[in-house]
């Protein structure tokens, strides 16, 4: 079918199927990963401020639980709002592939916001922390901690095929191995829940007497690894390494219930994120990867870096 563009000098505008974004569509949606979390209510504040400044309209979406079967079908309803451009934060490197191909064969424009797939064909550009870098950084942060003290060290996954966390984990793992007076206990998944990993950390505390660190590469596996190590009054004797800066983090970092944060910039996420797809729509010169800054905070220098802290609203 084709229909008379409301505006835009009376152009005729393509509607269903596959082709270019009416003229004039200034509709962008956001895909989170997860709905009312601090790392994404950064990026969506970021990219709000940015789609406004360039006379935007930004509308976010975000699924129950970080789960792909929650997400796809988010991304087949917001095919049929015909967007202009999607900003998403796939949270399968491979089962949101299928959606995301529909949003493109609608000549919809997709760019990938903190998560990634697999398939590099189908987002026109990625913004994200550079994340391998990130578990580099949170291994050389707990060596330090750690000091010429021996032991344990484990690692707390969320999900296997979260593009983000499983970067982290392997950028630490090849670091860690330098430092001979620690060893790597290897990875654990914790299905995102901070209680599941609770339970690991506890687990591991029961089975590895000597643990002597803990590096949970996102916010909810940092938060329920520091409630077990307080509850097992483990509190700083094992030291956590986080990543993220959430409220909570943030609150846990001052009081001692961990000992270093690596946090991200979610809010410059959301802004890039906004200005490569409106230079995709617009026919300008887009990005194919771009890396947002990553910084690590402990106790001693954190409020001299509270930029870096997540927000709870905009
Ligand atoms: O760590 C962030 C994000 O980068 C990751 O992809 C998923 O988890 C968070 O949203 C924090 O919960």
């Amino acid at each position: 079918t084709l229909v008379l563009a409301a505006c835009g000098g009376g152009k005729i505008g393509e509607s269903g199927g596959g082709g270019q974004a009416a003229p004039n569509n200034k509709k962008l949606t956001l895909i989170t990963g997860v709905k009312a979390e601090p790392f994404y209510i950064s990026m969506r504040c970021g990219a709000e401020a940015e789609a406004k400044k360039s006379g935007y309209e930004l509308n976010t979406q975000e699924p129950d639980k970080f789960e792909a079967s929650l997400q796809s079908p988010i991304v087949t309803g917001v095919l049929a709002t015909k967007p202009a451009g999607v900003l998403i934060a796939p949270t399968d490197t491979k089962a949101l592939a299928a959606p995301m191909k529909q949003l493109t064969g609608a000549g919809i424009k997709v760019v990938e916001v903190d998560t990634a797939l697999e398939d590099k064909s189908v987002a026109q550009s990625s913004i994200s922390s550079n994340n391998e870098q990130g578990g580099q950084l949170a291994a050389q942060t707990l060596a330090k901690l750690v000091g010429s003290g021996t032991g344990s060290v484990l690692v707390l996954n969320t999900k296997a095929g979260t593009s983000t966390t499983d970067a982290r984990a392997k950028g630490f793992e090849a670091e860690i191995k330098k430092y001979p007076n620690l060893k790597y206990l290897g990875q654990q998944y914790t299905d995102n829940e901070p209680s599941v990993a609770a339970q690991r950390v506890s687990a591991t505390l029961s089975a590895n007497p000597d643990l002597v660190g803990v590096f949970a590469t996102n916010l909810n596996t940092g938060e329920g690894a520091a409630t077990s190590l307080r509850n097992a009054n483990k509190q700083g004797a094992v030291k956590l390494v986080g990543f993220d800066a959430s409220p909570k983090q943030v609150d846990d970092l001052r009081n001692g219930g961990v000992q270093a944060l690596i946090a991200q910039d979610p809010a410059t996420i959301g802004a890039k994120g906004v200005q490569q797809a409106i230079a995709a729509i617009e026919g300008k010169t887009v990005t194919r990867d771009i890396a947002t800054d990553l910084v690590a905070l402990t106790k001693d220098d954190m409020q001299s870096k509270s930029q870096y802290f997540y927000k709870q609203s905009c």
